[in-house]
């Protein structure tokens, strides 16, 4: 595939890498390929295609000329060999799981994951022979006491989705390769690549919800899997050929691609945003705590500064008064939507234990750190002025007359 700026900077590589409008009849804009199917030249062109000893796109579920392209961009902005694309995040993960783990084998997962991977894990692969070990991952003595022989995967987010707790991704990928046929898997739908690049720091495979910042505006469902070119075919054939079939839509594929060329000016705008409003939040007096992993309050706020470029634009704090407030302060909300999902324009705020992180029971919540009054917000791209306008609009209904001042989130991760 045509690439003309493989040593360009991030943004350029975002908007050009892989495409050459000479090469689409001056196309500025890459063509969406709609086939589900591709015509052989020959039965025997056909046969070598799936012998897997010709290369070329025969069908979409595989492969398709719109995906690839997108796949080789995700691939040079997570500075990976490979990527393939699916139908949303937990296509991505599903696949990758069903691939890399088979009954016997061992997962070692941190504590805090989305809702949906953790029932994917908990009423899907851990039902069927995979055993399934939660481990302190900030904790390296305790990763290296639950490492067997049986271990072939750990699992993570960082920031973890939604109390933003950080893994230390190279010293865990330091420990992890001491033993072989251990694949580190990060997922990183929080940072995106313009933020963390955890293969760079020594993971194996990186998953995303491409939902979220990567396309940025909340029309599509989408997720990524980057990797090494030989796990990607991996996890193409198995995972997403024969095990998912969780294939992403060429349009999807367009749309994800206009997404990333506003990527790196997005997240700026989000991180520098969600600061404002993290700061905000910390000095009212109606707050319980606020984690936000730009404030010098985040307990993990050095580890922040060395891994990600800026701190994102999540952030996850607790009213006094617990969710009774919460909700108090979310029905209030005049600019913010209430609504899951995150990484779009539109600001958004949402109740995790409730929603999100309704798939924990209440004591899988308090063991995994997931408090029930943490209430989430996503910071948009709207004007940072008219967002403080509007957190203190609802603060203000959420305030009591004896208030203390805003604690750290110090306990809240302990
Ligand atoms: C959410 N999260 O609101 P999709 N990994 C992470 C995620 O946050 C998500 C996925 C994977 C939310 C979705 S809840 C019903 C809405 C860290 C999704 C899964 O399959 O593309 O949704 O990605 O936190």
């Amino acid at each position: 595939m045509n690439n003309k700026h493989p040593a360009s900077g991030f943004s350029t590589r975002a908007i050009h890498h892989g495409y050459d409008p000479k090469d689409h009849h001056g196309a500025l804009v890459p063509p969406i390929y709609l086939s589900a199917t591709f015509a052989f030249p020959t039965a025997e062109y056909g046969a070598a295609c799936f012998a897997g000893e010709a290369s070329g796109h025969f069908y979409t579920r595989i492969s398709n000329p719109t995906l690839a392209l997108l796949e080789s961009r995700m691939a040079s902005l997570e500075n990976g060999e490979a990527a393939v694309a699916f139908s949303s995040g937990m296509g991505a993960i599903a696949a990758t799981f069903w691939t890399l783990l088979r009954p016997g084998d061992e997962i070692i997962v941190s504590q805090t994951l989305y809702g949906c991977t953790f029932a994917l894990l908990h009423h899907g692969i851990g039902e069927f022979g995979i055993q399934v070990r939660h481990v302190d991952l900030t904790d390296l003595a305790a990763l290296q006491a639950a490492l067997s022989p049986a271990t072939r995967m750990i699992y993570c987010e960082t920031p973890a989705n939604p109390n933003l707790r950080l893994i230390d991704i190279a010293a865990v990928a330091e420990l992890a390769h001491r033993q072989p046929n251990i694949t580190l898997v990060v997922d990183n739908t929080y940072c995106t690549p313009y933020l963390q690049r955890p293969l760079e720091l020594g993971a194996d495979v990186v998953v995303h919800s491409a939902t979220k910042y990567l396309s940025g505006h909340g029309d599509i469902t989408a997720g990524i899997a980057v990797s090494s070119h030989a796990l990607a075919q991996r996890i193409r054939l198995q995972g997403l050929k024969d095990l998912t079939g969780a294939v992403m839509s060429p349009q999807d594929a367009s749309l994800l691609m206009r997404g990333l060329k506003t990527l790196a000016l997005r997240m700026d705008r989000h991180c520098s945003s969600a600061q404002a409003v993290a700061e905000a939040l910390q000095t009212h007096p109606a707050v319980q705590w606020v984690t936000y992993p730009g404030l010098r309050s985040f307990p993990q706020y050095e580890l922040a500064k060395r891994q990600m470029k800026l701190p994102g634009g999540m952030i996850a704090f607790e009213l006094k008064g617990g969710i009774e407030m919460g909700r108090r302060f979310m029905n209030a909300l005049h600019l913010f939507t209430r609504a899951v999902s995150l990484g779009d324009a539109e600001s958004l705020a949402q109740h995790p234990a409730s929603m999100t992180h309704s798939t924990y029971t209440p004591e899988e919540r308090a063991q995994h750190g997931i408090s029930e009054g943490l209430v989430r917000l996503s910071v948009g791209l709207e004007d940072v002025a008219d967002l403080l306008a509007d957190v203190h609009q609802a603060l203000a209904k959420c305030s009591r007359p004896s208030v203390r001042p805003a604690a750290t989130a110090a306990h809240v991760l302990r």
